[in-house]
């Protein structure tokens, strides 16, 4: 996890409430707009996995060394999305699923998970559910499937959180209690790319 630079919350307010958002924006990304301890906290991919840490976020990616050497790698410092269940990256192709401990997770670039335990999108886990929702100030991203929804922030460590459904047969990390998460909304913001970017980042 890599700590990124933080931009304040109300400069996102003030782009987002320009004007009534009707449609989803090309890319976005995703900050807890509801009272409680991860308000106002990026939603942040970290191999595989997705996490409310503190200010702006901890994601982490990558961008192949001749990419880098040629000065062609995009900013790669926040987790954007190109709509409800995709990443934005160059490499393309990286979704975003529910897995079978209701966890929410990116697999990697070709639909497989870069996690060494082999967990594919396609063994009971689900792509579907994830949706973008319009607002009056700013969207919103859902969850609803099979009877669950929307999101939960379950303790992981140093005050940092980590993102599954709403479900109460999530299994949080080291074995605590699923009481010990808290619901979250998820605004999604239209993100804004440097004009010679094509994407966020190359791969999550
Ligand atoms: C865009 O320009 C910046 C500054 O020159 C550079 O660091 C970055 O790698 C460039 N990104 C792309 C995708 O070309
Ligand atoms: C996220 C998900 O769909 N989990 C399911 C995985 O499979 C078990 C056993 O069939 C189900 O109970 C889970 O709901």
């Amino acid at each position: 996890m890599r700590p990124s630079t933080f931009i304040p919350f109300a400069s996102l307010m003030t782009a987002a409430s320009a004007q009534p958002i009707e449609s989803q924006p090309t890319r976005f990304d995703l900050v807890a707009v509801n009272e409680g301890p991860v308000q106002y906290r990026a939603v942040s991919q970290s191999a595989s996995f997705f996490y409310l840490g503190k200010g702006k976020g901890f994601t982490d990616s990558f961008c192949p060394p001749k990419v880098e050497k040629a000065g062609h790698c995009p900013p790669g410092k926040d987790t954007v999305l190109k709509n409800a269940h995709t990443l934005d990256s160059v490499v393309g192709g990286q979704v975003i699923y529910v897995d079978s401990n209701y966890a929410v997770r990116a697999s990697g670039p070709d639909g497989r998970s870069r996690e060494t335990d082999g967990d594919s999108v396609k063994s009971n886990n689900s792509i579907d559910g994830f949706k973008y929702v319009p607002g009056s100030q700013y969207g919103t991203w859902k969850y609803q499937n099979d009877g669950v929804d929307g999101f939960l922030a379950c303790p992981y460590n140093n005050g940092i959180y980590q993102v599954f459904v709403n479900s109460p047969d999530a299994k949080p990390p080291r074995g605590q209690k699923v009481d010990s998460c808290v619901s979250f909304t998820a605004g999604a913001f239209e993100y804004d790319l440097p004009a010679n970017a094509s994407a966020a980042a190359w791969q999550y």
